[in-house]
């Protein structure tokens, strides 16, 4: 990292801020790694001016700056047959999506052997991660933390800079995404007898990138399959698959890591959930988690034994060093299955579990404390959490709304006409399909949208294949009601935003599914009923950009629209977003971006229809990234 004390002196509410442009020079490559014993072909970032760790190649490494920091990242794409981007998870690139990192939205891929230099302000603190946003590629190791310092938690909890630490949570898998998703979208009787593979059950957990699997596990010829609630059923990954091309698999390559927590003293745990996937659950043997902040937010903190959080969130805890000095004591991570980890369950989602250690010392003893929590005393399958326990610090209200949008999701199986994939996923009937270049380069260079998106195509399963985009006045304060009709929870994520969410529930008046896959009609009356007028200000129960939606529930936020461009709201379920489950909010005034944000680099690629069209590119004319 290099950081220039340039010594800007801003003038910001009044404060001087001393700004320094922080600059990263970072190679994306795929080396053989072993991150649970299981060696394969693994995606990674890593400084270009040094090699990888060859024992921990990912997380790679922390980006790290300062409130008011100018942060310059130049990705060199050494990929030989992948293209790639980075998403800065959370951090809203206020004006400036040209550096929000997603493929087909807001930027072209970073083709192979290509260059791309991302560069924004910071205008937020705490934590956040970052990860590729180009297909599934994150899901094979390119993910890692970003932390911004002067956050509130700094000053308000006690506790030193060694003893600060990011947990970043992955679940893992055998084989490398591209085959994963072959496998999971392929179409049935590809060739005699072939049926689409569910990517699940994941081969094991990683703890900051290392985890433990058994090797000894040869046999494939066991319950591999799992139902779907309509008696469907699916082959699921065979664990652990076969030999690896790569050489031996060894259990005992890495030792659970172990966190030093200092007698009598007060430790931060950044946890991030990097998976592609899961869910998880997380808690310490014997030990109290003070929840002080959520996707890099400050919270009421709020004492738990045990906590949920769903994939992209991010929870900053505070836990107490006091306990017997002399214990080793388990830090669990588990699927939201169960609570008891050593325990086996078979079945459609088996638990899976990983660990870490708490240590008080260096020179602690090998004495451990494995005591599972007691269920009894815990609300462990309590869907609603963040909603209901995640508070802002101070009590907050939502701003008037001027109109309500809803977002029904479902999946859309396919299974039935046995034509292509094994499912589809749609919001409101639309199956997302990447538009023809990026929204952002059309609507900017343009002045609309419209021929950029993706030509509409009736889908086999009563819904369409589209380029799915909601519009939205700057300025204005909207409400959003996101009902998910799917007997599995969903982790959202909003690009650009942090939002205010102000309901949450099991859907009124729900149906059973039929089991025929008739697109649902969503009845807006019982939540007219349900939910505080458009034009009141209720109380803000939570705020984040990363969210769980339950199983059969709904959730509600509201959002001002101050930050212009589209920014894409979707699944982070890796192998949902694939098959339709994404859309974009495209915030504009009077149906254009180019005034309200920043202009781009004059370097920006292009791609798709406008490198073909017979008129150039109307390229900006200004030489430098220009801040207004
Ligand atoms: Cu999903």
């Amino acid at each position: 990292m290099l950081v220039i004390f340039v010594l800007l002196l801003l003038y910001s509410r009044n404060l001087l801020i001393e700004m320094s442009v922080v600059e990263y020079d970072f190679t994306v490559r795929s080396i053989p790694s072993n991150p649970d014993g299981y060696p394969r072909s693994v995606t990674i970032m890593h400084h270009t001016n040094s090699s990888w760790n060859i024992d921990r190649p990912f997380p790679c490494p922390t980006i790290r700056a300062r409130l008011g920091d100018l942060v310059r990242i130049q990705i060199r794409n050494l990929l030989r047959d992948q293209s790639t981007s980075i998403h800065f998870h959370g951090l809203h690139m206020f004006k400036n999506p040209w550096s929000d990192g997603t493929v087909h939205i807001t930027q072209c891929a970073i083709e192979p052997y290509e260059n791309f230099t991302y560069e924004f302000n910071i205008t937020q603190t705490g934590t956040f991660w970052y990860h590729s946003h180009s297909a599934q590629q994150y899901a094979d190791g390119l993910i890692g933390p970003i932390i911004i310092d002067g956050d509130p938690i700094e000053h308000k909890y006690v506790y030193d800079q060694s003893n600060d630490y990011v947990i970043m949570l992955q679940e893992w898998y055998h084989d490398d995404w591209p085959t994963i998703m072959t496998a999971y979208q392929g179409p049935f009787d590809a060739y005699p007898g072939f049926r689409p593979v569910y990517p699940w059950p994941p081969t094991s957990f990683l703890i900051n990138g290392h985890g433990q699997f058994d090797c000894r596990t040869t046999d494939c010829t066991g319950n591999m399959t799992w139902k779907d609630s309509c008696g469907y059923e699916y082959p699921a990954q065979c664990i652990p698959l076969r030999a690896s091309f790569f050489g031996r698999c060894n259990s005992t390559a890495h030792s659970p890591d172990e966190f030093l927590c200092p007698a009598g003293k007060q430790i931060r745990l950044r946890l991030i959930n990097a998976a592609s996937g899961i869910p998880f659950r997380f808690w310490i043997d014997q030990h109290n988690l003070t929840i002080v902040a959520r996707d890099s937010l400050e919270i009421s903190p709020i004492n738990v034994t045990h906590l949920h959080i769903p994939i992209g969130q991010r929870l900053d805890l505070i836990v107490h060093c006091n306990r017997i000095p002399n214990f080793k004591y388990t830090i669990f991570v588990a699927s939201r299955n169960s609570y008891k980890p050593p325990q086996n369950i078979t079945g459609q989602t088996p638990t899976l579990w990983t660990w870490a250690y708490l240590i008080y010392s260096n020179i602690s003893t090998d004495k451990r404390q494995i005591q599972s929590l007691d269920e009894s005393i815990i609300d462990s399958e309590n869907p609603f959490f963040e909603y209901e326990y995640l508070k802002p610090i101070e009590t907050r209200y939502a701003r008037r709304a001027i109109r309500r949008v809803t977002l029904a999701f479902e999946v859309v199986w396919n299974n039935r006409t046995r034509i292509d994939a094994l499912e589809e996923w749609a919001v409101n009937g639309i199956t997302f399909e990447p538009p023809k270049e990026p929204l952002l380069h059309a609507n900017y260079f343009d002045g609309t949208l419209q021929h950029s998106l993706a030509d509409e195509r009736i889908g086999r399963v009563n819904n369409i294949h589209a380029t799915h985009v909601h519009y939205f006045e700057y300025g204005q304060t909207y409400e959003i009601l996101m009902i998910n009709y799917d007997p599995q929870l969903h982790p959202w994520h909003l690009h650009g935003y942090s939002v205010d969410f102000i309901a949450a529930g099991k859907i009124p008046e729900f149906k059973p599914r039929t089991c025929n896959r008739t697109r649902r009609e969503t009845n807006e009356d019982p939540y007219d009923k349900l939910l505080p007028p458009l034009n009141s200000t209720p109380v803000v129960l939570s705020m984040g950009d990363s969210f769980n939606i339950p199983p059969e529930s709904y959730v509600v936020f509201r959002f001002t629209a101050n930050n212009p461009g589209p920014w894409f709201l979707h699944c982070h379920m890796e192998w949902h977003i694939w098959p339709g489950m994404a859309l974009v909010f495209s915030v504009e005034q009077n149906g254009r971006y180019e005034d309200l944000i920043h202009s781009p680099s004059n370097a920006i690629p292009i791609c798709g229809r406008r490198k073909y069209r017979s008129t150039k590119a109307r390229l900006p004319s200004l030489v430098s990234f220009s801040f207004k």
